[in-house]
């Protein structure tokens, strides 16, 4: 006999939140992590609508784990999604009495749903099907009793689908960039053997005066990079300008070519942190296009935009040396780091290096832009920083001291150690400068413990104006860390 209750079942229940998991692992599984898995956008608009005081608490005091929480709760977002179309056709079934119906709309309205998100019908099917299978299930068990599947072979079947269909996403592979190989070009060669050459011998694990592609930092305002290809790719200098300029990908890689050191760092990141590395950059110089775009603004200043809604305003003046680049270290752009073109802007905090560059537009007057709006003030020259990366004892017995030091466009001139807790000083050693006017140097420090068990070791760089590293303390909020990186070393 059918059941003429109105109501949904616990049971019915439990289904479409299964219906709302496998969804997304079946979206996740055809899509990958990219933009066309049904989390990604729901991500995106949940980072835009947080409001700015929460996102700086969030990072000053969770930091990375951040995205966790934006992600968590998209994640619960399109599981409730996806779910509530797999009750409504439960919902519709059991009203009319009409099976089919309910399951094909649940279906229906699952992918209806995952294409309006993503705007991809094809691979909406892969959120789809498993809410089509799902509130079959769940209809199946509000009409016949007798052959419900217990909540046990619910659970069994929704693991094993999440199982089977991650590991499918999984074969699949997701192009990841790293795994690109390009033949590198002579210029960019050389310049990987010069690095090579002057990289100090050091003992400990820290980066040569080259990252490497998969250890180069990654600051992200969005959990999903944008995916630009180069074809699609295209650049306007617009706004207070003469002529509005435009190039797309093939005229600018036709312009004049430059393979450059580059150093970049992020504002954010502690005074001793790992947000600071350099690449061998290939790309041409903006100066040439800013000249056909003829600047006439009153605040000689920019706005540079990019794909993934990312935005930052500074002074024209900072562009006059600035690069486009579409190679890092003789590879395509990764994704991860502004496929096609990002801009490179010596001397200044990571932020100004947009990635993903879609605009610039010369203002009238000035703006703030995605992290000055949230407080940060990271759009000048970085600060000088020595840092302290490896502290190892050596086979002699001896202690070994080792780091970078960068001062953006002024240049490291020396690095300064004491291992007495600042009461005596010495130089370190310092790698050859290598060519660049927005680059890092290695140094290195090789003490006698004198049979002493701890060491109160500091480290402090003059830039190449003569300048000395600032000793006043702060954090990076709002204008990045300060102070001298000190730390107690035992043998
Ligand atoms: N479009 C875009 N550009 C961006 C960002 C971003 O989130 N979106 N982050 C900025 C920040 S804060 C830094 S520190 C650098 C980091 O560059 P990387 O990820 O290549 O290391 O990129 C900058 N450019
Ligand atoms: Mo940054």
């Amino acid at each position: 006999m059918i059941k003429d209750r109105l109501s949904v079942s616990n049971n019915q229940l439990f289904i479409t939140v299964f219906a709302g998991i496998t969804g997304v692992a079946g979206s996740y599984a055809v899509a990958g992590y990219t933009r066309q898995f049904i989390v990604a956008p729901i991500d995106a608009l949940v980072v835009r609508l947080t409001p700015g005081l929460l996102v700086a608490f969030v990072i000053e005091n969770i930091g990375e784990g951040g995205h966790v929480l934006h992600i968590a709760l998209s994640m619960c977002l399109a599981v409730g999604l996806l779910g509530g179309a797999a009750l409504f056709g439960i919902y519709v079934a059991e009203q009319l009495t009409q099976s089919t119906l309910g399951i094909v709309l649940a279906g229906g309205l699952a992918w209806s749903v995952t294409v309006a998100i993503t705007g991809n019908p094809a691979l909406a099917v892969g959120a789809a099907a498993p809410v089509l299978v799902f509130t079959a299930l769940g209809v199946e068990s509000g009409t016949v009793i007798e052959q419900s599947p217990t909540r046990r072979q619910v659970l069994a079947s929704a693991a094993a689908f999440v199982g089977v269909t991650v590991g499918v996403g999984r074969f699949n592979g997701t192009s990841e960039d790293n795994t690109i190989t390009n033949p590198v070009s002579r210029a960019v060669e050389d310049k990987f053997q010069q690095a090579t050459i002057q990289t100090l011998d050091i003992n400990g694990d820290i980066p040569g005066l080259v990252s490497e592609i998969g250890g180069f930092y990654n600051v992200d305002i969005a959990e999903f990079d944008p995916e630009v290809s180069a074809d699609d790719w295209s650049m306007t200098i617009t706004g207070e300008v003469s002529d509005d300029v435009t190039v797309d990908y093939n005229e600018l890689t036709a312009m004049p070519t430059e393979h450059r050191y580059v150093t970049l760092r992020c504002v954010g990141e502690d005074l001793n942190g790992k947000k600071m590395d350099t690449a061998i950059w290939t790309g041409t110089p903006i100066k040439s296009l800013l000249e056909e775009a003829d600047p006439d603004g009153t605040c000689d200043c920019a706005m540079l935009r990019a794909e993934d809604d990312y935005f930052v305003q500074f002074p024209t003046d900072a562009l006059e040396n600035a690069f486009l680049a579409w190679e890092m270290n003789g590879q395509p752009l990764p994704q991860s780091h502004g496929h096609p073109v990002r801009a490179l802007v010596p001397g200044h905090w990571g932020e100004t290096n947009v990635k993903w560059l879609s605009e610039i537009e010369l203002l009238e007057e000035e703006m703030d832009g995605y992290w000055e709006q949230r407080g940060w003030h990271g759009t000048g020259p970085v600060n000088t920083v020595a840092k302290l990366w490896s502290t190892i004892t050596l086979d002699s017995g001896n202690i070994e001291l080792a780091g970078h030091a960068y001062a953006g466009t002024r240049g490291i001139k020396r690095v300064e150690v004491s291992v007495d807790g600042g009461s005596t000083w010495e130089d370190a050693e310092l790698s050859e400068p290598i060519p660049g006017d927005d680059v890092w140097r290695q140094w290195r420090h090789e003490f006698n413990p004198n049979g002493d068990a701890s060491h109160d070791v500091i480290v402090r760089a003059v830039d190449g104006k003569g300048d000395l590293q600032p000793e006043e303390q702060s954090d990076s909020y709002p204008s990045g860390a300060t102070g001298w990186v000190q730390q107690t070393v035992t043998r």
